[in-house]
């Protein structure tokens, strides 16, 4: 599919290894031991329904292809990253037939798949590595030299040393050489068609040459999203010219640190939206739009206050950019008792305590975060499907402050606020160019509370909770069967 199929829909991202076993048990799975849980792709199969039902139309899978067995001092390669052979698929996730038919289950419910790709390296553990293990770079000479990545602001070292290290080191391919480069691009080419895929998520963009991609991307022939690790505007923008989206990583770095305590600074947030808007080839309308991941310490480890909670999880979805949740990101809410370990996940946070199985929840939908996502997501279809020009028009911002912020997407108008649970402050949003009709009347879709708009087209509320709201036009709202459908 292409970057304008990809961008009214919404991604969720899963761990394979971590989110469904095949026969639907419940394994042991100590995150800390970084070993295989038994997630397959027949485990995704049986459980579609509970994705769709969350309102999500694509689903970003590990990486596919065969790797590291074994342990190393890392642990395992449950995670998928390690690859080995590029030609052949990772046993532990199933067959080929079980990813073509995972790939046929989505279709048949008209969602999306979206593979992760890793051409950055391939994984030993040993060092040097024993390059006859690997497929088809099984010379030295397929590799850059040996040298580990010390200096990040050196982008040759960047693109040309190793990441990892002595004890499991990133052999890093010479993605210089015109035959590696052949090869990457056919291999590519071939994956997305043998199963049908729709798009890419692509490991390690900035750890290969800039101007590797293009060819990449147009061999894979699909939407392609990148991962550029980084917090800058200004270093993802070059990017944005060579694939059709990035992970909005810098945006991340201050909706984390905005919403994380009452201390945190909206107006930061809104500073790497605008400079984002400024430089990226599309603004923001195409970059990849996330709170969580698999890399990172879970949004809840950082604080437990459900409304900052839930205001940090609106965000991806009232702002520009397609929408991603991590399958980390629903499990907040369940019954914490009920696993084995799991204070150390939330209190930890990072890699590899962010991975936990989601079987551990029973993939219960009855849980105030989960109501929360399915919202978020109805709430942006009927936003697309009121305004045909939603996904092509840049978010304002406005009202903006340490504490509030409003983000104005027309017909949608998201309040924001960090101010917590624990305020009785007086919170307050003026946005006089909402642009609403005189008088409009909008319904905040989270609580179904009515807010009217002034003469003016204006909207002036006064909160006293640190809750977030999501204002819709009862008008947009009148095409649904469910959110607030009773006014
Ligand atoms: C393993 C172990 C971990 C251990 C780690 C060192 O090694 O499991 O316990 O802590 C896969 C696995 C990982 C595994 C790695 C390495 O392989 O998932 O569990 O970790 O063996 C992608 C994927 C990621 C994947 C790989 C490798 C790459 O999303 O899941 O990891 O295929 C760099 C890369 C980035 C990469 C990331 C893991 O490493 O750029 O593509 N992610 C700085 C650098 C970043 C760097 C980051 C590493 O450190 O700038 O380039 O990312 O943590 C800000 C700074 C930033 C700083 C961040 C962390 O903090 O401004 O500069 O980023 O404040
Ligand atoms: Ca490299």
């Amino acid at each position: 599919a292409t970057a304008a199929e990809w961008q009214n829909r919404t991604i969720y991202q899963l761990v394979t290894d971590r989110f469904a076993t095949p026969d639907g048990s419940g394994p042991p799975c100590d995150t800390g031991d970084r070993k295989y849980c038994g997630g397959t792709w027949k485990g995704i199969i049986s459980k579609l329904d509970y994705i769709h039902d969350l309102g999500f139309d694509a689903v970003w899978i590990s990486p596919v292809v065969a790797n590291l067995e074994g342990n190393t001092t890392d642990g395992q390669a449950y995670h998928g990253y390690w690859t080995q052979d590029i030609n052949s698929l990772n046993s532990k996730f199933g067959t080929a037939d079980d990813l073509k038919a995972l790939s046929a289950a989505l279709h048949n419910r008209s969602m999306y798949l979206m593979v992760d790709v890793v051409v950055n390296h391939m994984v030993s553990n040993s060092d040097p590595p024993d390059y006859s293990n690997f497929t088809p770079f099984s010379k030295e000479s397929n590799f850059h030299p040996e040298c580990f990545i010390t200096d990040y602001t050196n982008q040759t070292d960047v693109e040309q040393c190793w990441l990892g290290d002595k004890d499991v080191p990133l052999a890093d391919l010479n993605t210089e050489a015109d035959d590696v480069v052949s090869s990457l691009n056919s291999w590519i080419k071939g994956l997305v068609s043998d199963y049908a895929i729709d798009g890419l998520r692509i490991d390690t963009v900035k750890h290969v040459r800039k101007d590797f991609w293009p060819g990449f991307v147009s061999s894979a022939g699909v939407f392609t999203i990148g991962e550029v690790l980084h917090e800058e505007p200004s270093y993802l923008a070059p990017y944005t010219k060579v694939m059709d989206s990035l992970l909005d990583y810098p945006a991340w770095f201050t909706l984390t640190a905005a919403f994380k305590n009452n201390t945190g600074n909206l107006t930061a947030l809104a500073t790497t939206v605008w400079q984002s808007q400024a430089s990226y080839l599309s603004g923001e309308l195409m970059v990849g739009s996330f709170l969580e991941n698999h890399d990172q310490p879970r949004f809840q480890s950082l604080t437990q206050d459900s409304s900052l909670i839930k205001n940090a999880m609106a965000w991806p979805f009232v702002q520009d950019g397609i929408p991603i949740l991590s399958h980390s990101s629903e499990r907040i809410g369940a019954d914490h008792h009920s696993y084995p370990g799991q204070e150390q996940g939330y209190t930890g946070g990072g890699d590899p305590s962010n991975r936990e199985a989601l079987w551990y929840s029973g993939y219960i939908e009855d849980k105030p975060l989960v109501t929360h996502v399915k919202i978020l997501n109805e709430a942006r279809r009927l936003a697309i499907a009121a305004n045909t020009s939603f996904l092509t028009t840049a978010a304002l911002l406005y009202a903006v402050s340490e504490s509030t912020l409003a983000v104005s997407k027309p017909p949608l108008l998201a309040l924001l606020t960090n101010v917590g649970n624990i305020s009785t402050a007086a919170t307050t949003w003026n946005v006089p160019d909402a642009g609403y009709p005189a008088n409009e009347v909008l319904v905040d879709v989270l609580t179904c509370n009515k807010v009217t708009a002034d003469n003016s087209g204006g909207v002036l509320v006064h909160a006293t909770s640190g809750e977030p709201q999501v204002l819709l036009p009862t008008s947009a709202l009148s095409a649904s069967g469910s959110i607030c459908s009773n006014l």
